[in-house]
């Protein structure tokens, strides 16, 4: 599912490239196509997802960015996209459930500023990604969990939904056969939609969406909660936010990582593969069935991502057009 619109809208102003990208050849597993810019000049806007259905989410967010409007706008609208697409069973709406039968799901989203909110464990609502920003601008907190965030939802106008599709319901009576609470690598190309953007002003932001592990315990959070594992913003140096495996993303505070390494002079793909070789360093042989992939952007515009295995994409939206990118990856499947 590869995007050939490579024509930057009339309305924003178009930037020079040093090369185009027919001069430089296709772009291959382990590469970025982030070299085209001039020195000085910053690759601006620029929204950057995870996996295949994140080039809807960009098309959401660019719509945002092309205007003028903010990246943390774009984030949000980019995450409302599989959040409310019922075939997406990895998010909001239709998401996997729990062991227990219930769609619970994890999100947040970080500015600029280092404004950060979050929810985890909510259900019945479509929209966790919009209810993390509420958190963020209404509350003196940044995360509330179960209960507590479906209350806030409520209060603050969501409406109360039943998140569990009957594919979805079907797929999990199946699972109760064997009951295995097994985390599966990368299940139908499709996981968590991660999104980091750059606005016209230079800004970035960042949202993560998921229903977490399929088959997870009830109460189990993941990554795509937590600020610093799942996502990081800093608006000197650049944003990283992670998808696949919560649990190992976690134990190395795997996107501030990834900023940090950023900030230390390091390319975003860089940056990406040696949180990747962090994790396989601590875990060995623990992670061999497991999936991590992160994608990042710094504030040139540059962009990268690396993961632990073969089949992460990422999707890259700029003036220079749309495209699907195959990750760099440490195992091949
Ligand atoms: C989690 N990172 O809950 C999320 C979901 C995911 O493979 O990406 N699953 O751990």
């Amino acid at each position: 599912m590869t995007s050939n619109h490579f024509k930057p809208p009339l309305s924003f102003p178009r930037k020079r490239e040093s090369s185009p990208r027919s001069s430089r050849g296709p772009i291959k597993s382990g590469m970025t196509d982030n070299k085209g810019f001039t020195g000085g000049k910053v690759n601006k806007p620029l929204v950057v997802s995870t996996w295949n259905y994140g080039m809807q989410a960009n098309k959401a967010a660019w719509e945002i960015l092309i205007k003028g409007g903010k990246a943390l706008d774009a984030v949000e609208a980019g995450a409302k996209v599989p959040e409310a697409d019922r075939k997406n069973h990895n998010v909001g709406l239709g998401g996997m459930p729990d062991r227990d039968g219930r769609v619970t799901l994890d999100a947040c989203i970080m500015d600029e500023k280092a404004n950060i909110g979050a929810v985890a464990g909510l259900e019945y609502i479509v929209h966790p990604i919009s209810v993390a920003r509420r958190v963020m601008e209404k509350t003196p907190h940044w995360l509330l969990v179960g209960d507590g965030a479906l209350q806030f939802a409520l209060s603050q106008g969501f409406k109360k939904e039943n998140l569990l599709t009957k594919e979805s319901k079907k797929e999990w009576k199946k699972w109760l056969k064997k009951s295995l609470c097994k985390p599966e690598v990368n299940i139908e190309n499709h996981d968590t939609l991660s999104i980091i953007a750059m606005d016209a002003n230079g800004n970035l932001a960042g949202a993560c969406t998921t229903s977490g592990l399929a088959h997870k315990m009830h109460g189990r959070v993941g990554d795509s909660a937590i600020i610093g594992a799942g996502l990081y913003v800093d608006n000197k140096v650049g944003a990283a936010t992670a998808t696949g495996h919560g649990e190992e993303v976690v134990r190395i505070a795997g996107s501030h990582l990834v900023v940090e390494l950023m900030r230390q002079g390091k390319k975003p793909d860089a940056a990406c593969k040696a949180a990747v070789e962090r994790i396989i360093e601590l875990r060995k042989e623990k992670i061999k069935d497991m999936q991590v992939g992160f994608i990042a952007i710094n504030k040139i515009g540059e962009y990268g991502a690396y993961c632990l295995r073969s089949g992460f994409q990422y999707a890259v939206r700029n003036l220079k057009g749309s495209r699907l990118i195959d990750s760099g990856f440490m195992v091949k499947d």
